[in-house]
C-alpha cells in the first residue's frame, strides 16, 4: 500500500474516533441570589476532579488590583453536587454549586436610572420595566464565577493530555507589557502570579498598578487586554467542515462573550491588516527529531496564526487575545434618564469594580480552555479518559509511524 493510502487508512479505521462525546456547560444564578450554579455534561469517566485546582482559579478570579468590595464578603469555593465518586469523574452529569454570602436580591433595591455600558436599559427595555434590577443580577460579571468552574474542570482534562492554558494581562489603560513570544507555559505562570495584575511582564505591572490608583482618584475605571496561550495542542484538532466546529467560531464566541468583551483576535489578528502575506503566514520546518512532541516536529518560524489554521490546532500553541472595556459603573457616575419620570438624572450607582482585567484574564482563560477541550473530545472522544488517551495517542503514533519512516 503507498505510504499516503497506508497513512489515511490509519487516520480513519481507528474505532475510538466514533465514540463522540459532547462536552457542555450551562450556568444558573444572579449576583446576589442564593448561589451559582454550573452544570457540566459530557467529562469522560475517570478524570480526578481536583477540587483544590477549581478553588484556585476562583480565588485568581475573585483577584487583581483594582477589585471592589464584594471580593472581601464572598470566597468562592465549589460545592459538587453531583457526577464524581471519591473525587473521580463517574461520566455523569457534573452539576456544581457557589453559594453566595451577600444574598439578600429580594430586598436589594430599585435601579432606575440605567448605568450607561451596562445591560440596565437594554434589559428594562426587554423585559418592560422602568426597574432595572433583575436585568443587573443576572447580567453582572459575578457569572463568570460559574463558568471559571466549568473551565477548570476543562483545564484538569487537558491536563491530563499535556495540554496546559495560561491567560494573563498584557495591557491596563493604555499601559502596554511586553510579554516574551517564546515564553513556556510554565515561565508565563510563574510570572503572572508574581504580579496583583496578573501580568508576566515585571517592568508594566508597576506601572498599570498606578494608573488603577489614578482611576480610582478620578472616580472612574479602566479596561485592557488580555491574552490567553494553549500550550501543547496537537496539529489537527477542530474542523473546517461546519462554521459552527471551526475553532474560531468557539474560541471568539466563548471568550467575546465575557461581561465587558468588546473584541476578540487570534494571533496577529486585526494586525493581519496593515502587513502583507508575507510578513503574516508563518512559515514551516520539519524536525524529525521532534517527532515525539505534541506538534510531530512541525514547526512554524512565527505563530501569527495564533496556532489556528482553517479552524484546527497546527501544533504551535494557540493565542487568543481580547479587550475588556472599562467597567460601566463609576463612582462620579454617567448622565443617564430616570426610567419613572424620565428626566434627566446622573446614573444610580452600584458597588463595582476600577478595574476587572486581571479577574477576566482568569475567566478567559477558563472559558478558552473549554472551548479546546470540547474540540479535542470530539477528535479524541471516548467514555472514559483511559478511551480518550488512547484515542490521542493512536492518531499520533500513525503520524509517528510515518514520520519516522
Ligand atoms: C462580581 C461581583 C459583583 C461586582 C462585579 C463582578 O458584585 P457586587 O455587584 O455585589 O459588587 O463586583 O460585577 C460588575 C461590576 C459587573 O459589571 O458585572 C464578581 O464576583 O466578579
Amino acid at each position: 500500500m503507498p505510504q499516503s493510502a497506508a497513512w489515511s487508512a490509519g487516520l480513519t479505521s481507528g474505532a475510538y474516533n466514533r465514540v463522540m462525546t459532547f462536552l457542555d456547560y450551562r450556568t444558573a444564578g444572579e449576583s446576589h441570589g442564593q448561589a451559582l450554579i454550573v452544570l457540566i455534561e459530557g467529562v469522560p469517566a475517570g478524570l480526578a476532579l481536583d477540587e483544590a485546582f477549581i478553588n484556585d482559579a476562583l480565588r485568581r478570579r475573585q483577584g487583581g488590583f483594582g477589585r471592589g468590595g464584594r471580593q472581601k464578603i464572598e470566597k468562592d469555593e465549589i460545592n459538587i453536587l453531583s457526577g464524581v465518586r471519591a473525587g473521580v469523574s463517574i461520566g455523569s452529569p457534573i452539576a456544581m454549586q457557589l453559594a453566595n454570602k451577600d444574598w439578600r436580591i429580594d430586598t436589594a433595591s430599585a435601579v432606575n436610572r440605567p448605568r450607561p455600558g451596562h445591560a440596565d436599559f437594554a434589559g428594562a427595555m426587554k423585559y418592560e420595566t422602568d426597574d432595572c434590577r433583575s436585568i443587573l443580577e443576572r447580567a453582572s460579571a459575578r457569572e463568570t464565577a460559574s463558568r471559571t468552574a466549568a473551565g477548570a474542570v476543562a483545564r484538569l482534562l487537558l491536563r491530563e493530555m499535556g495540554v496546559e492554558v495560561v491567560g494573563f494581562v498584557s495591557s491596563i489603560g493604555g499601559v502596554e507589557a511586553s510579554i516574551d513570544a517564546s515564553a513556556t507555559a510554565e515561565a508565563l505562570g510563574a510570572q503572572r502570579d508574581s504580579s496583583d495584575v496578573y501580568c508576566p511582564d515585571a517592568d508594566a505591572s508597576p506601572r498599570m498598578i498606578d494608573a488603577i490608583k489614578a482611576a480610582k482618584r478620578d472616580k472612574d475605571t479602566l479596561g485592557g487586554i488580555v491574552e490567553v496561550r494553549a500550550f501543547g495542542m496537537p496539529p489537527g484538532v477542530g474542523s473546517c467542515m461546519r462554521w459552527q466546529d471551526r475553532l474560531e467560531t468557539r474560541l471568539m464566541g466563548a471568550v467575546g462573550s465575557i461581561q465587558a468583551f468588546k473584541g476578540v483576535e487570534i494571533g496577529l489578528g486585526f494586525g493581519c491588516s496593515r502587513v502583507p502575506g508575507s510578513q503574516v503566514h508563518d512559515e514551516m520546518d520539519f524536525d524529525p527529531a521532534r517527532v515525539n512532541e505534541s506538534s510531530l516536529g512541525f514547526s512554524r518560524r512565527s505563530n501569527r496564526a495564533g496556532g489556528i489554521e482553517g479552524g484546527m490546532t497546527n501544533g504551535m500553541p494557540v493565542i487568543v487575545r481580547a479587550v475588556m472595556k472599562p467597567i460601566s459603573t463609576l463612582l462620579r457616575g454617567l448622565d443617564s434618564v430616570n426610567l419613572q419620570t424620565l428626566s434627566p438624572e446622573r446614573s444610580d450607582y452600584e458597588r463595582s469594580d476600577i478595574c476587572a482585567v486581571p479577574a477576566a484574564s482568569v475567566v478567559a482563560e477558563q472559558v478558552t480552555a473549554f472551548e479546546l477541550a470540547r474540540s479535542f473530545l470530539e477528535k479524541f472522544g471516548g467514555d472514559t479518559m483511559g478511551e480518550v488517551r488512547a484515542a490521542m495517542n493512536r492518531y499520533l503514533s500513525v503520524h509517528r509511524d510515518r514520520l519516522r519512516d
